[in-house]
């Protein structure tokens, strides 16, 4: 039934500011993908160089104010079928289709899917399709000059148009503003009737499964046969039969004593396949997908201490250790199954259980949501508005009603799916960042976010969870950043105030903070070559996009670290203050818990090479921040937090099981030797899922000398945790506190390291020497006699070549930048 609508495309320039350098491309085109886009077309053409190097974001701005033509050419042979449909899964974004000269159709929203009419067009042999991009920066701002400005953040009107707005650039993102075919394409051959969607509702009843199989489907104008309908899910077969016409059928199974799907820490992630099949007469149709059964629920009822956000699955509440998922690649045509496996692999591998989808990107391919369904993350999804005021008036309205039932339509059958979002930071951007005079009465978006998206969301999957923003308060009548109430983002500390500034809150949940550094070294020289490398230099800033980024960084300093004076030490100095800083956020929000429920980091990844909030960088390694991520968002987190009277040790322990373990609390010397001044043992319990707060004995939380002393809890089990009575900048630490030995191993090598003194956050930087090395652990704090042995693997340097370069910068410590 499905036909490839052809195999050779090309693209050329068709008006707008091509370099003379480019004009072939007027009138010669190049190779084309599809689906694809035309910024990675032109580097497989060896037109343009690599977007991501150097400053050529700046000189390859051109692209986007330019229109594309895609053309192919395609044979067509002619079959017994009744109707014809060109079907593009996306096009991206200001598109203009024809067909052999007749013009099939203009779009200009990126998020939906198109099916447009093509029988009696095809010719048998030679079809030309030309689907022609109008330049999405001339088009935005076209929109913007005919209907008025409606504010947004950053430098182009995106929210003019319904295209990724991040792809415009963004605070960490490069500016490509790209087209394309980015989607597949195809000529679907059918007659009688066809499947046009499926969506699989899976519920429980009690022990049992219930799927709620909602089908759509299409009919020929002369179909007169009726449909039988056939569900099968976990062996049992359920079968309808339909009248020609019917657009909408419902068919439910039962399951008895389903296993249920859990998010990962709660149990197993049992998925079931859906197979759908139709028959008409000599006609036939098919779908499959795989479901899992579980309740998902948000709970914003108030309480005692204003008004909570609690997402629950199967009954139990979860709490959320999450980050925030931006679009894995600027160019989003090069992410696959495989890249999203390793994406949601950092998040795993970090403790996590949730990943928010954000609204300035995109509704995610198929392959994102089945690997979390496959490794039980859960997955909120936003809808996709950010940081901007977005008109209510049409066309836009009736882009976003078609985009959010597509959406809610192709993803409402994932078991990961935990939450629909109905935006990012809209709400908070009405209620305080200065929209109301320029909008003058007009709309904002709230008809969206009140109405149309809870509406669609109600009716095409009601068993997922609506919120209406993020931030948001559960009461219009409340501030939607209330840290008392709801969702929060704390973005004051990075922006304004330091990052001891967190443990003045006390947030409900907490769905955006974070904290900036720069990329590893390698994935920054790989892109910048500023001589000599400077925070400030030319590429540098290129590659720096926040607003006073470097500003932001020195300042985020305080007195914990002391300022750099070289450029490597710029790089660790920044990487250790952004770790710590995320995770002193994150110590304290769950020493909160119950109270708080959660906390998604801003942000796990990138999108390009670039300094910014994100854990893993935007070559995939995992810097200093990640390696923190994964401790404080352990399943049993032990923390030292101050209280009034003092100083707790705070306990979560986030699993069924009760945690009991006996507990080491020492005042030490940060000194060569060490010398313990105080130690008791107790017991510590903390029951499943649950918090304990324990006082220490005075005799530890007492020091003789501040500067020279810190406090060590060892549980029995292994896990540490550590308190300074003073910031580093004050705090006595040795120089060279440890040694360090290298070992061959079959894909890399090992390094033991020995600390004669307290060594404060020991790490080692593999990817100096190859960018290719991995490291498994970071910022591991080591008392003297301590050793600690770091893994190195995918490098094939020579350990005889490591030996002698195992010290600054490729090893480094806390104390190296204070001593
Ligand atoms: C929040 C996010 C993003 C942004 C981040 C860092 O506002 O929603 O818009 O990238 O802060 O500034």
């Amino acid at each position: 039934m499905t036909t490839d609508g052809g195999a050779a495309w090309t693209v050329r320039a068709i008006d707008g500011p091509v370099p003379d350098r480019h004009s072939a491309l007027l009138a010669a085109p190049v190779p084309a993908t599809v689906p694809g886009e035309v910024h990675t077309d032109l580097l497989a053409a060896g037109v343009i160089p690599d977007p991501f190097d150097g400053d050529n974001e700046g000189k390859l701005f051109w692209i986007g104010r330019t229109s594309w033509s895609y053309r192919t050419v395609f044979d067509w042979e002619a079959d017994e079928h009744a109707v014809q449909e060109l079907v593009a899964d996306g096009l991206d974004t200001a598109a203009r289709i024809t067909l052999n000269g007749t013009e099939l159709g203009k779009t200009w929203n990126q998020h939906r899917s198109y099916r447009f009419a093509v029988t009696g067009l095809l010719v048998a042999e030679r079809n030309e399709l030309v689907i022609e991009f109008a330049s999405p920066v001339a088009t935005a701002n076209q929109l913007r000059e005919a209907s008025g400005m409606w504010p947004h953040t950053n430098l182009h009107p995106y929210n003019a148009i319904r295209k990724m707005a991040s792809n415009f650039g963004w605070d960490w993102g490069i500016d490509v503003a790209t087209a394309g075919i980015w989607r597949p394409l195809r000529i679907e051959s059918w007659s009688g009737v066809r499947i046009d969607s499926v969506r699989p509702l899976a519920g429980l009843d009690r022990d049992n499964g219930v799927l709620d199989t909602r089908l759509a489907l299409a009919w020929a104008d002369d179909a007169t046969d009726d449909a039988a309908i056939t569900v099968e899910v976990g062996g049992t077969t359920t079968e309808m039969t339909v009248a020609a016409g019917t657009a909408e059928a419902g068919v439910t199974s039962t399951i008895d004593a389903v296993d249920r799907w859990w998010p990962r820490g709660y149990g197993e992630q049992p998925l079931y396949d859906v197979q759908v099949s139709l028959q008409a007469g000599a006609n036939e149709d098919a779908w499959q997908g795989r479901v899992g059964f579980r309740t998902i629920t948000m709970d914003v009822a108030p309480d005692e201490h204003g008004g909570p956000f609690i997402l629950s699955v199967n009954g139990k509440p979860v709490y959320v250790r999450g980050a925030n998922w931006i679009p894995d690649d600027a160019f989003v045509t090069r992410l696959n199954r495989s890249t999203y496996e390793a994406g949601i692999t950092d998040a795993i591998d970090a403790n996590m259980n949730l990943l928010r989808v954000w609204g300035g990107g995109i509704y995610e391919s198929d392959d994102f949501y089945d690997v979390c369904d496959e490794l039980g993350v859960l997955v909120w999804q936003d809808f996709l508005f950010a940081c901007a005021a977005y008109s209510e008036d049409e066309p836009l309205w009736s882009e976003v009603k078609a985009e959010a039932e597509q959406a809610v339509t192709r993803l409402s059958r994932h078991a990961s799916l935990a939450l629909w979002n109905g935006n990012n930071e809209n709400i908070w951007g009405y209620v305080e960042w200065g929209w109301r005079v320029p909008l003058a009465g007009r709309s904002w978006g709230e008809g969206y976010y009140f109405d149309l998206l809870p509406g669609i969301v109600a009716e095409l999957d009601p068993r997922t969870p609506y919120s209406a923003g993020s931030p948001f308060s559960y009461d219009r009548y409340i501030h939607p950043n209330d840290e008392r109430n709801g969702t929060m983002h704390v973005w004051d500390v990075w922006n304004q105030v330091d990052y001891s500034t967190y443990r003045k809150y006390k947030p409900r949940f907490v769905s955006e903070f974070g904290f900036q550094g720069p990329p590893a070294w390698s994935t920054l020289t790989s892109v910048v070559h500023d001589e000599p490398l400077d925070p400030y230099g030319e590429q540098m800033l290129v590659h720096q996009k926040a607003h006073e980024g470097n500003l932001k960084l020195e300042r985020g300093l305080g007195d914990h670290l002391p300022k750099w004076s070289s450029m490597d030490d710029w790089h660790w100095t920044t990487q250790l203050n952004q770790a710590r800083a995320v995770a002193y956020g994150i110590e304290h929000f769950r020493s909160l818990f119950p109270l708080n429920t959660g906390a998604i980091v801003w942000q796990l990844n990138d999108n390009w090479p670039v300094v910014s909030w994100a854990a893993v960088d935007g070559n995939g390694i995992r810097k200093p921040l990640w390696f923190a991520l994964r401790r404080v968002y352990a399943d049993r987190l032990l923390t030292v937090q101050p209280c009034e009277d003092g100083l707790v040790v705070a306990s979560h322990n986030d699993t069924d099981v009760a945690w009991s373990t006996e507990l080491t609390v020492s005042r030490r010397s940060t000194r060569p030797g060490g010398e313990v001044f105080a130690s008791e043992q107790f017991i510590l319990e903390v029951p499943a899922r649950s918090n304990a707060l324990n006082e220490f004995p005075e005799s530890i939380t007492t020091p003789t000398d501040a500067t020279s002393e810190y406090i060590e809890v060892r549980a029995a089990d292994g896990t540490t945790a550590y308190w300074y009575f003073v910031e580093d900048t004050a705090l006595q630490l040795t120089a060279n506190p440890c040694t360090a030995e290298v070992t061959a191993t079959p894909n890399g090598y090992t390094v033991t390291v020995t600390a004669t003194a307290l060594t404060k956050d020991l790490a080692l930087f593999p990817d100096r020497l190859d960018p290719t090395a991995r490291v498994d652990t970071c910022l591991i704090t080591l008392n003297p006699g301590d050793t600690h042995t770091f893994h190195v693997t995918n490098t094939t340097t020579a350990p005889t070549t490591i030996t002698i370069t195992i010290t600054k910068p490729v090893l480094r410590t806390a104390n190296d930048l204070i001593t």
